[in-house]
């Protein structure tokens, strides 16, 4: 039994006198207690309530003290910050508390925060302060409160209690000295290395994010549609390849199928274009997970800061998911990129790996393993532009309306807005890297047996042994079936935003009723017709 806090100052208050409430603490000490002290301490990990607890505690706060006897001894008023650290399915806080300059410099916080999360719960938090002097000075009590809290990390949190000097009698009357902390929001990669407006112009027309949303979704569910969704996608000339012998990316022969040399050739025409209205460096390597507050405090600040627009985006949660939920924050942990992203960086480098694989397969293998993953690793919690509230299952593929068309959407999980993220052309820097690696591979292996050609005014390889195909596919510009000018000048009908509109709703829409309108907006071309007859006629 262990004689809590509130439960001696309940004391006091029931009793009115310092007397009787030692008396009441000197029975309550005597009764016969059940518990005995803990026997060889367990392997204990924070659960996933405790992770998350976690996570909506780790970072940059900004705290200021009120009341009566406002402040702690040796501060100023003004100007206070904490930072605060917890592994990530760790159990111990650890945090320093003074002005944000001293936080950031090299000088010695002077109040360094011990707690832990063990047995913790939001909604009664409790850790010491240490001073200059080594000894523990103050007790914070408090409780945790975040606008969203159901989505996780992706509102303000803030953390309310009362500090107590620990100096001080408890026979001494209270002291009134509150505290309110109010945690710094996430500072988003296009806050730090912005793109510049003309890339941005280009990157946010409604052309331009249909159309990567588009190349991406058919390509990603061809092999799950069913034949009248696949015929009326040829019928707009949006089949992913050339029609009739479309290479999907995710279904059963998708690394035989050359949609991996699609995926390469596609972002990197993509590449080409933007690089030529910004300098858009690749990452040299993966950015590193965040830096232990206790080894590196400046370190931790600028991480926190994200100062170079490479810093994780907290995890966030979707309620009634807890897989996908669970999902993200795995994802995000150092453990990931320990176990997964440094060992693709070490094999898609190593000259033995990649010489035996045709760029079909390398393509395959690098979209549905690291690239999905770096885009998720990266992403931030989704949110409706309208309202900045957060949506954590994303944009439904099959909505157009205006709001998702601005600056701000720019969540890297949906190609719809995946470009419009700066960090997006980072790492497909680092994707594309790879391709010449892959070229080098094979020229020390089987020299010769790859030779470069200039495809569609990308540089690039021609077909053979190790290519699968010579003719990449970048949408109807390359596989459609029309010249017929569309709305828009210089643009075919299959480039025109409602074009992909209605071959998106057809991808994504299951709803019998709402695609049978959109099929009887398919044109019927000459080609789609010549189809038919074909199937239907007995010959
Ligand atoms: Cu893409």
């Amino acid at each position: 039994m262990k004689i809590s806090r509130r439960w001696f100052m309940a004391g006091l208050a029931v009793t009115g006198a310092a007397v009787p409430a030692a008396y009441f603490g000197h029975r309550e000490w005597t009764k016969p207690d059940p518990t005995i002290t803990p026997g060889e301490a367990s392997f204990d990990v924070a659960d996933l309530a405790g992770q998350r607890l976690a996570s909506a505690l780790r970072g940059v706060w900004d705290i200021r003290f009120e009341g009566h006897d406002a402040g702690l001894e040796g501060l100023p008023a003004q100007g206070l910050q904490v930072f605060l650290d917890i592994g990530q399915k760790g159990r111990g806080v650890c945090g320093f508390l003074d002005t944000a300059e001293r936080l950031r410099s090299g000088e010695t916080p002077r109040y360094r925060i011990l707690g832990d999360l063990a047995g913790a719960d939001a909604a009664k938090l409790s850790w010491r302060l240490v001073g200059a002097d080594g000894l523990v000075s103050y007790e914070l009590e408090m409780i945790l409160d975040e606008v969203w809290a159901n989505f996780g990390n992706a509102g303000k949190g803030t953390l309310s209690g009362k500090a107590w000097r620990l100096d001080r009698s408890l026979a001494l009357p209270v002291q009134d000295n509150g505290f309110v902390a109010v945690k710094r929001l996430f500072p988003e990669a296009r806050e730090r290395t912005p793109l510049n407006p003309t890339l941005l112009a280009w990157l946010i027309a409604p052309e331009h994010r249909l159309f990567h949303q588009l190349w991406h979704a058919t390509r990603d569910k061809w092999h799950t549609l069913a034949k009248d969704k696949r015929d009326a996608l040829r019928g707009i000339g949006w089949q992913p390849g050339p029609r009739d012998n479309e290479r999907d990316a995710r279904g059963p022969r998708k690394d035989r199928n050359g949609s991996g040399v699609d995926f390469f050739f596609m972002h990197r025409h993509m590449l080409g274009t933007a690089r030529s209205m910004q300098d858009l460096p690749s990452w040299e390597y993966f950015p590193l997970p965040q830096p232990e507050l206790i080894r590196d405090r400046v370190g931790f600040a600028r991480y926190f800061d994200n100062h170079d627009g490479t810093a994780l985006p907290p995890p966030w949660l979707a309620d009634g998911d807890d897989e996908y939920s669970r999902w993200v924050s795995d994802l995000k942990t150092a453990e990931t990129y320990e176990s997964n992203f440094q060992v693709w960086e070490s094999q898609y480098r190593d000259p033995a790996y990649l010489a035996n694989l045709t760029l079909g397969q390398f393509g395959s293998e690098v979209e549905l393993g690291l690239h999905d993953w770096l885009h998720m690793r990266w992403a931030s919690v989704p949110r409706d532009p309208s309202n900045g509230q957060p949506v954590p299952f994303a944009r439904d593929p099959a909505d157009f309306a205006p709001r998702w068309y601005g600056l701000e959407n720019d969540f890297l999980g949906d190609p719809f807005s995946s470009h419009v993220n700066p960090v997006f052309w980072h790492f497909h820097g680092w994707i594309d890297d790879r391709i010449e690696d892959w070229f080098r591979a094979h020229e020390r292996f089987h020299p010769g047996e790859v030779s470069r050609l200039v495809v569609n005014g990308v540089p690039w390889f021609a077909s053979g042994r190790w290519v699968e195909v010579d003719d990449p596919w970048l949408g109807p510009d390359t596989h459609g079936c029309s010249t017929t000018p569309g709305l828009q000048r210089g643009k075919t009908v299959e480039m025109d935003p409602e074009t992909m509109k209605l071959a998106l709703g057809i991808t994504f829409l299951n709803d019998e009723k709402k695609l049978a309108s959109l099929f009887r907006r398919v044109p019927q071309r000459p080609w789609y017709a010549r189809n038919l007859k074909a199937k239907t006629s007995p010959a």
